[in-house]
């Protein structure tokens, strides 16, 4: 048996269904990723690290585990990863972006369910991924209904701890958001039985910050005439990069952007002269869901942006640094942050998010926005009405999709977007 084989079963997976995934993904992987021409030296870290996704990552965990330390699991961007970092535990994002999941969590939640929730049940429930596994804690939060009553059947099976999100950004939702913070940074002090320090939350938001500054300089790249990197690949940087060791993806990163700087110098770009480029806005991708830029890119198109939380959103505000600061301020500054500067489609009422995308159509020279739906996600499908008025208002070219992870609609998809590109 090999050395993954022997970890997964001492995680208690179900390997043999595990073993079905194991043999689609590297296939998908290729085809998406490996037969792009021209593709940066950097790309070969991502290469490395998602062609043995549920086995690298995955034993460093387990070693961090061994050594004593906890691991925390968290689904959505408004979770601080500063406190369970400060805590000296790893944090880990749950994503949830493979129609493989599906199923297993349609045996616990109504089919009308958007596909990343189910996928998220599906994961742990059918014990087929390393990360459901392992997680010491399952961080959940109210973000929206099928989440909030998800986490409940999660709880059945999994130690959860739930964050209750404003849906406002008044005063009173701000201080609200820094008591929930510190009922997180209490709840994993008891978990790793490690205080959360003045010094190691600092510490932390040192290195989160640095992690987001890597992921501003990448995608500055995608503001050019000649782009230098696919937006495939800066997806894939960006999943990889909610889970993988944020110091080592920094470091990776900044690798990566030195070369993309001298691609820019020779005048290197991926695309072919005149592609079209396009804003993508809308739900999370999670890994593997590469399904839309695929699509997009494959029609000739570039993708230049992300207005999503797998995108911009993750990364182009910071924490305040303040070496002065004592706990309240840097708890503070966290709230401001991770409620203030993330336009979800929960929050009521969420022009700023219009506004963002607006901005970046600008600022990324898009062609055109592609808003994009999963199934039967009702805040983002219903926030799609402000998106078309307002770029329909500035005569910016919209198109709005809604899909799931299947690959059922891809021709039609196709059609679509191929025609929305030739009208550009
Ligand atoms: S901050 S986008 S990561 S909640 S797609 S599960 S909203 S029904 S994922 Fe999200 Fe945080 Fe918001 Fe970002 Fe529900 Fe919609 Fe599904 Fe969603």
């Amino acid at each position: 048996m090999d050395k993954n084989h022997e970890m997964w079963n001492k995680l208690g997976m179900d390997v043999e269904k595990h073993d079905m995934l194991c043999e689609v993904l590297p296939g998908a992987f290729g085809d998406v990723f490996l037969s792009q021409e021209n593709r940066p030296k950097g790309m070969d870290y991502w290469n490395m690290v998602v062609g043995d996704i549920h086995g690298i990552r995955p034993a460093e965990l387990i070693e961090h585990q061994k050594n004593g330390g906890k691991v925390v699991g968290t689904f959505c961007i408004h979770v601080p990863d500063e406190v369970p970092i400060a805590a000296g535990a790893i944090v880990t994002g749950l994503c949830s972006g493979s129609q493989f999941w599906v199923p297993g969590g349609e045996k616990k939640l109504p089919t009308a369910t958007c596909p990343l929730i189910k996928a998220s049940l599906g994961a742990r429930f059918d014990r087929t991924c390393p990360f459901f596994r392992i997680a010491d804690l399952f961080v959940g939060e109210t973000t929206c209904d099928g989440k909030k009553k998800a986490w409940e059947i999660l709880a059945e099976d999994a130690p959860m701890f739930i964050m209750d999100i404003p849906q406002m950004k008044r005063d009173e939702d701000f201080e609200k958001w820094e008591a929930e913070i510190k009922r997180y940074i209490k709840r994993i002090e008891e978990l790793t039985g490690n205080k959360v320090t003045e010094e190691g939350l600092r510490k932390a938001i040192h290195i989160v910050n640095n992690k987001r500054k890597a992921l501003k300089r990448l995608n500055e790249f995608r503001k050019n005439d000649l782009v230098p990197i696919s937006g495939k690949d800066v997806l894939i940087i960006t999943q990889v990069a909610f889970y993988d060791d944020p110091e080592r993806t920094t470091q990776m990163i900044n690798k990566l952007c030195d070369e993309l700087e001298e691609r820019v110098k020779n005048k290197v770009s991926v695309y072919k002269p005149g592609a079209k480029r396009i804003l993508l806005t809308g739900t999370p991708l999670s890994i593997p869901n590469w399904k839309m830029h695929h699509i997009i890119e494959s029609l000739g198109a570039a993708v230049v942006c992300e207005e999503m939380c797998t995108g911009i959103r993750y990364s182009y505000k910071l924490v305040e640094e303040d070496d002065g600061a004592d706990m309240d301020t840097m708890v503070h500054n966290l709230a401001q942050r991770y409620l203030g500067s993330i336009n979800c489609a929960c929050f009521t009422p969420n022009h700023a998010r219009i506004d963002d995308i607006v901005r970046l159509a600008k600022e990324y020279k898009a062609d055109g926005v592609i808003d994009l739906n999963l199934k039967f996600c009702n805040l983002y499908d219903t926030e799609g009405y402000f998106v078309e008025k307002e770029l329909n208002k500035l005569g910016i070219p919209v198109m709005g999709i809604e899909t799931d992870y299947t690959d059922e609609d891809a021709e039609q998809l196709k059609t679509r977007i191929g025609a929305f590109i030739e009208m550009l």
